[in-house]
């Protein structure tokens, strides 16, 4: 099995972006499982751009794209990607896009093929604090997210394909009160355990258990 999994670059203000931090500490191979780190620009169209490339040259199984959310205190594998893009702060480069579609021909939502409800327990089993989120926002996360799950029904239908949403580390919240963060650490271990759930539902169901919310 081939694992893409990808982190962002800093964005927004911040000195660092955990994920990028994280996915790179990750090793080439765990249990047989090829995995291959990239780090894309927080940059709408460039990092799918980016991210289609190494699709193509690395072939992977699965895509597991990886982001900052400053605020949430859990890992929160995402259930659903938007076709919308609306930017609430302008990406690395200056595209603030408002209510833009990111694919004319795609639908309006696609939802994670990887699973999501076996990973949070895997989590929580292992003692990382972890939720399914319902949404992923309208920034560059929800759109690389929308692509990859996009190209995994348009072009490569083989491909189990997500996101992940970490919190921020402690570095990053020593001049933000009350910031809940992660240590780098776990965050690391919970990649890892997210790799190998996702390699050990390949060709399963996802568990049914709850992952509902009341709002
Ligand atoms: N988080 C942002 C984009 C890059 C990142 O790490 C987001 O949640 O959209």
């Amino acid at each position: 099995m081939r694992v893409l999994i990808t982190g962002f670059d800093k964005f927004g203000g911040e000195s660092i972006n955990p994920s990028s931090l994280c996915v790179n500490s990750l090793p080439d191979v765990i249990d047989n499982i090829e995995i291959k780190k990239i780090t894309l620009p927080t940059v709408f169209k460039d990092s799918s751009r980016i991210l289609e490339e190494n699709i193509d040259s690395f072939s992977p199984n699965i895509v597991i794209c990886v982001g900052q959310a400053g605020g949430r205190s859990k890992i929160t594998p995402e259930r659903i990607a938007i076709n919308i893009d609306d930017a609430r702060i302008p990406d690395n480069i200056g595209n603030s896009p408002i209510d833009e579609a990111i694919r004319k021909d795609g639908e309006n939502a696609y939802f994670s093929t990887l699973p999501i409800k076996a990973i949070v327990d895997e989590l929580n089993k292992n003692n990382i604090p972890s939720a399914i989120s319902n949404t992923a926002g309208t920034f560059v996360c929800n759109h690389i997210m929308y692509e990859a799950l996009y190209l995994s029904k348009k072009k490569y239908p083989n491909i189990k394909a997500g996101f992940i949403h970490i919190p921020y580390i402690k570095e990053q919240v020593i001049d933000k009160p009350n910031m809940p963060f992660m240590k780098k650490e776990d965050i690391i271990q919970a990649l890892k355990i997210i790799i190998k759930t996702s390699v050990n539902y390949f060709d399963k169901e996802d568990t049914k258990i709850t992952g509902g919310l009341e709002h």
